[in-house]
């Protein structure tokens, strides 16, 4: 079969999944993987569906629908990861608590839906939630249920384990006293939901916080307290509120104030005798903006008689602090006894249409899970992708060590296959001077900045950076990159511009491909700046100066798949870049929930 033939076969077998996926569940595509592969060496671009795309060590499950990640919590030497699951489709509905169990957060292991609907209560969803450690060591869960077909009206449910020595907590109860939290008082019904997990005050009694919407633009959390976890008051001042619009998957979380990376459990802060927070404490309020579908935070004060929290930073609510500028939504904290640290889970979702999806058969994954810890300026937060990540990478990296990229240069990183890859990279600019002014009206909107000059807007100081899953012939790129610009009032510090660009990512044209950026609040008056790219065939998960900034973006090459992605260095800017040194390992393949 010549090559327009193997393309229309290709086209004519994705018709028919498409039309099995109308009312049916998984379809293993090893006949397209084979036309893929044949299609790639000729160069033809691949198709969406290639299982090439699907990502190699990010946690997904076998085929489906996925979202929020659900009450992760480790015990008795497991970790747990709930996740929202649709068990029939590639297309939100349905949903389900699906469980996953792993020694090291990065080998999973399947087990049965832990939650699913069987309760008045619950009977048309079980959406997000979390999990709180009694103090004998019983997790409880405590989720949102949807009780109405017609409308989403949002009542909260507990479930607990119903054998407390099994490690791998397979079966949960629905005690009959639920629902146990309801809208009341004016409260939104429809808007009403995902409880935190909770936390003690110096009175022992219980609190947790309820996301939901005040008025037509309000996002509220809602404080809830209980002395048994079963009859829970709501305290008339809310936790915190902002006129951001619906605040999805809130999360109140203290951290150390003094620099140290060690967590602080959440349930288990040392409050002083009049009740005020432990000194050396800080806190942390994340909302996840259904208007926008992104992730911001404040860190800031809670005050524990008013029952209040108050973020450092006035304009906090306004000018956004997000856990990552890219792709992440609906994340939740948990903190991991075993290595005293607070570990944080994403939502990535596909960027691709829902066609696609369902083609595909499964959509959504979770993001490398990461450490945060409060930076020691105390103004934002510093994420790293845990420590366990690196027991995927291969023996041998490929190293570069002081390479100069000339301005208009691009190096190609070869001796590995970079399309499952874990990238470090030390930079080093000759000098500043070439930056170009920041223009003031775009001082708060990296984003706009970056759309405006992209990676390939020739620039002063950058843009350099990486050229990820890239075809040989660079018709497909994503860039991953730094923009460094001169102050808007004088005398200020240098301002750094951190973008990924997947404009050039695919030929595919059905796609989201918008440019990510944020600014990274460091010092580069000495020239140097870190980068590290995770890549995992169509995610690139980025931290830009140790943790100061991450983008996470969706892309789906279709030349730049499997051996025919390529990784480059490069420098688009008139200030020459060193490379102090990157190292780049190919990354292994996990256990992955079975798939
Ligand atoms: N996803 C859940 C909700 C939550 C939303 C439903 C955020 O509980 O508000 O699947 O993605």
């Amino acid at each position: 079969m010549g090559v327009l033939g193997r393309v229309a076969w290709a086209w004519l077998v994705q018709l028919l999944l498409l039309q099995q996926h109308a009312g049916a569940s998984h379809v293993v595509y090893d006949d397209l993987e084979l036309q893929a592969t044949a299609a790639a060496a000729e160069g033809v671009p691949h198709s969406i569906v290639d299982s090439q795309l699907r990502t190699g060590y990010h946690f997904q499950p076998p085929k489906n629908w996925i979202n929020d990640p659900n009450a992760p919590m480790y015990y008795k030497g497991w970790y747990h990861l709930f996740y929202q699951y649709n068990p029939k489709g590639a297309v939100w509905g349905n949903i389900v608590w699906a469980h996953s169990v792993s020694r090291d957060l990065i080998n999973w292991v399947a087990l049965k839906p832990a939650i699913e609907p069987s309760i008045k209560g619950d009977k048309y969803g079980c959406w997000s939630g979390s999990a709180t450690m009694m103090p004998d060591g019983t997790p409880v869960i405590m989720y949102t249920g949807v009780n109405r077909p017609d409308v989403n009206y949002q009542v909260q449910n507990v479930a607990l384990p119903r054998n407390r020595s099994d490690p791998l907590l397979r079966e949960w109860v629905k005690p009959g006293h639920n629902p146990v939290i309801v809208p009341e008082g004016g409260i939104n019904a429809t808007q009403f939901r995902d409880p935190t997990t909770a936390w003690r005050g110096a009175d022992g009694h219980w609190r947790l916080l309820v996301g939901s919407l005040a008025g037509q633009s309000r996002g509220v959390a809602y404080v809830y307290r209980s002395k048994d976890f079963r009859r829970w008051t709501r305290v008339a001042q809310p936790l915190h509120s902002a006129a951001t619009g619906m605040w999805e998957c809130p999360d109140f979380y203290p951290v150390t104030a003094d620099g140290r990376r060690e967590g602080v459990d959440t349930t288990a802060v040392v409050v002083d005798a009049s009740g005020g927070a432990a000194a050396r404490v800080k806190y942390v309020l994340k909302n996840s903006l259904d208007l926008r579908r992104y992730d911001y935070y404040t860190v800031g004060t809670y005050d524990r008689k008013a029952e209040r929290y108050v973020p450092d930073n006035a304009d906090g609510d306004e000018h956004h602090l997000r856990y990552d500028y890219g792709n992440f939504y609906a994340s939740k904290t948990f903190y991991d006894p075993a290595k005293r640290r607070r570990i944080l889970w994403g939502w990535a979702n596909e960027s691709d249409t829902a066609a696609d999806d369902v083609a595909k058969g499964w959509a959504g994954i979770q993001a490398i899970p990461r450490k945060v810890w409060l930076d020691p300026s105390g103004k934002q937060l510093l994420q790293w992708p845990i420590e366990e990540v690196e027991r995927l990478r291969g023996k041998k990296p490929v190293i570069l060590k002081d390479r100069v990229v000339k301005p208009g240069e691009h190096v190609e990183v070869t001796g590995l296959q970079t399309a499952q890859a874990d990238v470090e990279v030390s930079f080093e600019v000759a000098s500043l001077g070439a930056a170009e002014r920041l223009d003031p009206a775009m001082a708060y909107d990296a984003q706009r900045l970056c759309s405006a000059r992209g990676a390939d807007a020739r620039g002063g100081v950058g843009p350099f950076g990486l050229w990820v899953l890239a075809s040989a012939g660079l018709e497909e790129k994503t860039a991953v990159f730094f923009r460094v610009f001169r102050a808007a009032r004088a005398g200020g510090k240098p301002v750094v511009l951190m973008c990924t660009d997947p404009t050039k990512s695919s030929r595919n044209p059905n796609l989201y491909q918008p440019t990510f950026a944020g600014f990274v609040d460091t010092d580069i008056t000495n020239g140097k700046i870190s980068l590290r790219s995770l890549i995992d065939r169509s995610v690139i998960e980025s931290f830009g100066a140790g943790g100061k900034a991450c983008i996470l973006s969706r892309v789906y090459p279709s030349l730049a798949i499997g051996k025919n992605a390529h990784l480059y260095v490069f420098n688009n800017g008139k200030a020459e870049i060193k490379v102090s040194q990157l190292t780049a390992w190919e990354m292994k393949k996990p256990l992955m929930n079975g798939a």
